[in-house]
């Protein structure tokens, strides 16, 4: 108002002394007059500032006042930590904020990527971890290297006989002993099967033996003795060469009068007869079982098994094949005055079972004195081990 005012007030002093000359105001007047308006103005002009000044104080006081209330209240959150292996993406922790995390190349972000300061002074979401990426789980190392991770990076452990970044070079070249020794009878290195590694081979064993390294054998395994079979209970286990068998003895059934009851797993003898029973009188007194292991395609002639009699009596024995399955491959003989022997006269190929029932009769002056019956099994394997 009063700035308006004034200058409205100087403007037409001036217009009056301009435009009236009939009044005739001096020209030392009108100087005057500008003067005492000048006058007016600065000190004017200087009561503005004062007031501007103020103002500006005022504003100050202000805003240095709304700080402190905002202090007071503190709308910000603490400033959450950078994960290890990663960064954390902006300062600002004020209420409504967001930091953002990103992990180093080579780590997977674990957790929330952004988080925003809520009312209550905490962050959203979960705190980020960086996962290291697993560089191994495409299976990088060949030849059986074993791969270990790193960080965006893995290094392979080879096996031996193979280097290069990935195993994937042989350390020298190789001689593929199998090739060459393996495939003839006379040059063959291992019993069974050969496998070719790089500087060296290895010989295998079929299931049902074991490898023995000092004598570069297969031995068969003892499946019985260390009690690897499933013989169920009544059953008697067997080893054979390259497995085992359950066997079950059972004596001959009764029959015209002769009755047999088992003395042991794998013998029965004949019960007493009845008074006038001529025919259980010729039967055999006793029968045994055995059973006996072979390996394939074995050099004949071989002896399997001999018989004598441990209650010897007599003058002589005779022996005798009765059945069996063992025609043109088996024989019997008198090995000395008192025992016998079964002998395998041709190679047998297995897997077989060759089987055979001997009889042994003992004389006394060309009198019979009694009889024993031997019922052989002969398990032959299908390898010649
Ligand atoms: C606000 O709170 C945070 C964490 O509680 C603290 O670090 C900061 O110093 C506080 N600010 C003020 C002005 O008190
Ligand atoms: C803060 O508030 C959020 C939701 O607004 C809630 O999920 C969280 O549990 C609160 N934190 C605390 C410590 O109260
Ligand atoms: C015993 O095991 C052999 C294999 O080792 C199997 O062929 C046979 O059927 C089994 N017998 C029984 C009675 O479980
Ligand atoms: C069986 O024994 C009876 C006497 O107990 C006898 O009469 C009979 O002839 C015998 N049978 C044979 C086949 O020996
Ligand atoms: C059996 O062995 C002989 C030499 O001992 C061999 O010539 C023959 O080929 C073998 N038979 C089989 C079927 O392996
Ligand atoms: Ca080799
Ligand atoms: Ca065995």
């Amino acid at each position: 108002m009063l700035p308006k005012m004034v200058i409205l007030l100087a403007l037409s002093i001036v217009q009056l002394a301009l435009s009236s000359p009939q009044e005739c105001l001096s020209k030392q007047q009108v100087a005057q007059t500008i003067r005492q308006v000048q006058k007016l103005l600065s000190a004017h002009e200087a009561s503005q500032l004062q007031s501007l000044r103020n103002f500006k104080k005022q504003l100050t006081v202000l805003q240095g006042s709304i700080l402190k209330h905002g202090a007071r209240r503190n709308e910000s959150c603490p400033l959450p930590p950078a994960p290890p292996n990663g960064r954390r993406l902006g300062k600002k922790v004020a209420l409504g904020h967001e930091v953002h995390f990103v992990c180093d190349p080579g780590f997977r972000l674990m957790g929330s990527e952004t988080r925003t300061c809520l009312e209550n002074r905490t962050w959203s979401g979960q705190a980020p971890s960086c996962k290291n990426v697993n560089d191994c789980t495409s299976n990088p190392c060949a030849n059986g290297g074993t791969c270990v991770d790193g960080i965006q990076s893995y290094s392979c452990q080879c096996a031996r006989g193979w280097s290069g970044s990935t195993c994937q070079l042989p350390l020298y070249s190789d001689v593929d002993e199998c090739h060459v020794f393996q495939s003839s009878r006379h040059t063959r290195i291992c019993l069974h099967e050969c496998v070719n590694l790089p500087g060296s081979y290895q010989c295998i064993c079929p299931e049902g033996y074991r490898f023995q390294a000092d004598q570069n054998t297969c031995n068969d395994v003892d499946e019985c003795a260390d009690n690897q079979h499933n013989c169920s209970r009544g059953q008697t286990c067997v080893n054979i060469y390259g497995g085992f068998r359950c066997v079950r003895p059972e004596c001959p059934k009764a029959h015209l009068n002769t009755t047999y009851v088992k003395t042991s797993p794998f013998q029965c003898e004949r019960s007493p007869c009845p008074m006038d029973s001529r025919a259980c009188q010729k039967a055999a007194h006793s029968v045994s079982f055995h059973y006996l292991s072979l390996p394939s395609n074995r050099s004949v002639p071989r002896v399997l098994f001999k018989m004598s009699t441990s209650r010897f009596v007599g003058d002589s024995l005779r022996f005798a094949i009765l059945g069996g399955n063992g025609q043109g491959k088996l024989m019997v003989q008198r090995s000395d005055q008192h025992a016998g022997e079964l002998v395998l006269t041709r190679p047998v190929v297995g897997p077989t079972t060759l089987e055979a029932e001997l009889e042994m009769s003992e004389f006394a002056h060309k009198v019979l004195l009694g009889k024993h019956i031997f019922k052989i099994t002969v398990f032959v394997s299908q390898y010649e081990f």
